[in-house]
């Protein structure tokens, strides 16, 4: 198809990125690592964000490349320069039912010298999804090789808990939507449901779009442990980070 071709192109003449949204240890104040965002850059200088082409690439089957072309590019500009400890990547369930998925990230991760614990997928709880037998599988494989499984946008799919029964995730990030409702006390006790959901069963918690001091205040009294959003930073490309005080044991 056309728009597969188009694609294709736009990874061989460089017109894909990444962009990196930092994310914070609430606690300590740390960064404890960052979510890789593609970007598409087109002849004319605009951008098209995964939004858009996401959804054209999962249709055609181009998100395989281009899923596979993140992961490699993550490890070689973030995870490799040591600019920050664990950097996530999101995936399309479309990606994770790929026969060799895990042997390409197993691959990968060994041609730049990782361990797979610093690699982490976002797995987003859309409607789309379907928990099936491949899935789980793929899962397991990724998490035998250490790399971390997080849910992404928990709250906003009808499949979000059962999800959570099928899968052993390593962090659940709490939609942003749960956040904004923090306004009022309803949405407060709201939040407070869901980390004591998330805490009986001794999952990690980031809280996403956290865009004031006080949001962040109020999750840390939350005891949530990471944070994401405009607050913390925006998404910016690899060259951005690199004096985060962290080194490599
Ligand atoms: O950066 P932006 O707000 O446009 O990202 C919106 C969503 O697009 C992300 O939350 C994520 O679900 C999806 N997305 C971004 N980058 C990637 C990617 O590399 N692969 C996949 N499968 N989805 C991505
Ligand atoms: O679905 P996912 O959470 O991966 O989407 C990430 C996208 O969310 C980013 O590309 C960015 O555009 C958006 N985002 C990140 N932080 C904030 C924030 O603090 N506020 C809002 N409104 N959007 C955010
Ligand atoms: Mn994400
Ligand atoms: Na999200």
């Amino acid at each position: 198809e056309n728009i597969a071709a188009i694609l294709r192109i736009a990874l061989e003449q460089r017109l894909v990125s990444l962009v990196y949204q930092p994310i914070r240890n609430v606690q300590t104040g740390a960064l404890d690592g960052a979510e890789a965002l593609m970007r598409m850059k087109m002849p004319d200088g605009t951008s098209i964000m995964p939004g858009t082409f996401i959804p054209v690439a999962e249709r055609t089957g181009a998100i395989i490349e281009l899923g596979r072309w993140a992961i490699r590019t993550v490890c070689k500009e973030m995870l490799a320069t040591n600019k920050v400890k664990v950097a996530s990547v999101n995936v399309s369930p479309s990606e994770l039912k790929m026969p060799g998925f895990s042997t390409y990230v197993a691959a990968t991760l060994a041609e730049y010298g990782l361990v797979g614990t610093r690699l982490a997928f976002e797995i987003t709880e859309g409607v789309e999804l379907d928990v099936d037998t491949d899935v789980v599988r793929c899962i397991s494989e990724l998490k035998r090789l250490g790399v971390q499984i997080w849910l992404d946008d928990f709250g906003t799919g009808f499949a979000g808990l059962s999800w959570l029964r099928m899968i052993d995730f390593d962090t659940v990030k709490i939609d942003r939507s749960f956040l904004h409702d923090c306004e009022t006390e309803r949405g407060r006790r709201m939040m407070r449901d869901i980390i004591s959901l998330l805490r009986h069963r001794g999952l990690r918690i980031l809280v996403e779009g956290v865009e004031t001091e006080e949001q962040e205040t109020l999750m840390r009294q939350y005891g949530i442990e990471q944070i994401q959003g405009y607050h913390v930073g925006r998404p910016e490309p690899a060259r951005r980070f690199g004096n985060l005080g962290w080194l490599p044991s």
